[in-house]
């Protein structure tokens, strides 16, 4: 929807006109997935889709969250003073923003303050397609509320607070999104750093397009556990790691921080995994007996709420994943330099096979548009963001983008798919999210 049209149905909504306009984009991630949340260097761009809030302050002390989209997206209304206490563990769209809210309001001192503010909600971000439609909710709602009242936080600030707080719906995911939503750079990918965050321009080679193709599986990280396994698996990984390797485990958080401690290479960190840990699925039992721990302490210091009944865990593959990829991001920043495109599609690719078989974090729809692409000449192809659905990434020469496009058109998007096309796209490195007065 136009901007002109959503403010237009802010007034007609609340009636009074709307003080600020936030914007945030969301993301495709080029290469480092299910990293950022181990402690490890991921490289995304901004893409052109986005998440649009009109807001201002009304003359009740209510937040009114509505959205354009209302028969999806119900309108919602509470207390302002009480957006924070909200219990945030449902799945309803709204938490998303009062996710956002909540940690602008914990960042700063505690305030009497018990004005209102209506909001207006407006996306063209596909959800759960791997695009980071929630972060982009999140940080759009903490820009809201950080300009309507005047609290004075920075992006930097924002990019931080939005990460930890979008925690509330359930998720223990890392940075990446947030950072790159807020801080992103029109035309540059971000190599992005996390504790403390600190991010990078990239400059990525002349004559490549990256298309994203939508697989059509919705993936919705807040309802089901395949998500915070995969965190608890490398938590407990990098723990058992540890014991293995004589430290104090319970100081262990990431598979990042135990690298730092071990001061060892990326290289060196993959041969103490192959050497340390079997192929095989580790059982409670058998991690219990390694950590000479009990279950009560197992369960606090390496599970969580959504994870305390797992009883069967990855380890090796997920470790694997883990250090061969931070170690392809790497690679894929110094490559970019030397604008060897072709190594840079094979770092890709690479990137989507151990996603596929050691972090099994895709599905056939996935792998289906990776090989389809690869056989129509793409340079390299992989799942973009948590996958199990979502979307690929696909990279291509300039020239060849007309051609890979139409085969993905001819063979991923026919039967139940027809129709679906719109799906796929060239995407543009975007810039990050921008907040407008409107008065
Ligand atoms: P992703 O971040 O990959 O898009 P998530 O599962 O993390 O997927 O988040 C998707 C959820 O975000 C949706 O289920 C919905 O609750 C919310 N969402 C996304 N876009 C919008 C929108 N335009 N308006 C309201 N809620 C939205
Ligand atoms: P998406 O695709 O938005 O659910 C999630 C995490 C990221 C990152 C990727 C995998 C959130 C908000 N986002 O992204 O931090 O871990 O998965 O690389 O949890
Ligand atoms: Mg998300």
């Amino acid at each position: 929807m136009e901007v002109e049209s959503i403010i237009k149905l802010y007034t007609e909504q609340f009636g009074s006109t709307p003080e600020y306009l936030s914007r945030a984009p969301g993301r495709v991630n080029i290469i480092g997935e299910h990293i950022d949340y181990c402690g490890y260097g991921v490289l995304p761009i901004a893409i052109q889709n986005s998440i649009t809030i009109v807001a201002g302050r009304n003359k009740t002390s209510e937040l009114n969250i509505h959205n354009t989209e209302f028969h999806r997206y119900p309108a919602f209304s509470c207390k302002f003073s009480a957006a924070s206490d909200i219990s945030i563990d449902g799945v309803s769209w709204h938490n998303y923003l009062l996710c956002g809210i909540k940690g602008v309001l914990e960042h700063l001192p505690h305030t009497t303050e018990v004005t209102g503010v209506s909001m207006l909600v407006s996306g063209t971000i596909p959800p759960g397609a791997g695009l980071s439609s929630s972060s982009a909710l999140v940080c759009c709602a903490a820009l809201a509320v950080n300009a309507t009242l005047k609290y004075g936080l920075s992006m930097q600030d924002l990019a931080s607070t939005c990460a930890k707080s979008e925690h509330y719906i359930g998720t223990e995911g890392g940075g990446m999104d947030q950072a790159i939503s807020l801080l992103a750079t029109e035309n540059k990918a971000m190599y992005i750093q996390f504790d403390p965050l600190r991010l990078e321009p990239v400059e990525l080679p002349i004559g490549i397009s990256f298309i994203v193709v939508n697989s059509c599986v919705e993936s919705n990280k807040a309802v089901g556990n395949q998500f915070n396994t995969r965190v608890a698996e490398c938590r407990v990984a990098a723990q058992l790691l540890a014991k293995l390797e004589g430290l104090e485990w319970r100081e262990i958080r990431t598979l990042g921080q135990l690298q730092e401690i071990l001061k060892l290479s990326l290289t060196e960190m993959i041969s103490i995994v192959e050497a340390r840990l079997h192929k095989e699925p580790f059982s409670r039992e058998e991690i219990l007996a390694i950590l000479k721990t009990s279950e009560k302490d197992f369960i606090q210091m390496s599970l969580s709420a959504k994870t305390k009944d797992n009883i069967s865990f990855s380890l090796y593959q997920r470790a694997k994943h883990v250090y061969s990829e931070a170690s392809r991001v790497c690679r894929f920043k110094e490559v970019c330099k030397s604008s060897d495109v072709i190594l840079l599609g094979a770092l890709m690719t690479n990137s989507h096979n151990s996603c596929r078989y050691d972090y099994e974090c895709s599905c056939k729809e996935l792998d289906d548009i990776c090989e389809i692409s690869i056989k129509a000449g793409a340079l390299g192809a992989r799942l973009t963001g948590a996958g199990w659905g979502g979307c690929a990434v696909v990279m291509v020469k300039h020239e060849h983008a007309g051609e890979v496009m139409k085969q993905i058109r001819d063979q991923f998007f026919v039967g139940e798919r027809t129709g679906k096309e719109e799906g796929m796209f060239v995407t543009v490195s975007s810039s990050g999210a921008i907040v407008l007065d409107l008065m």
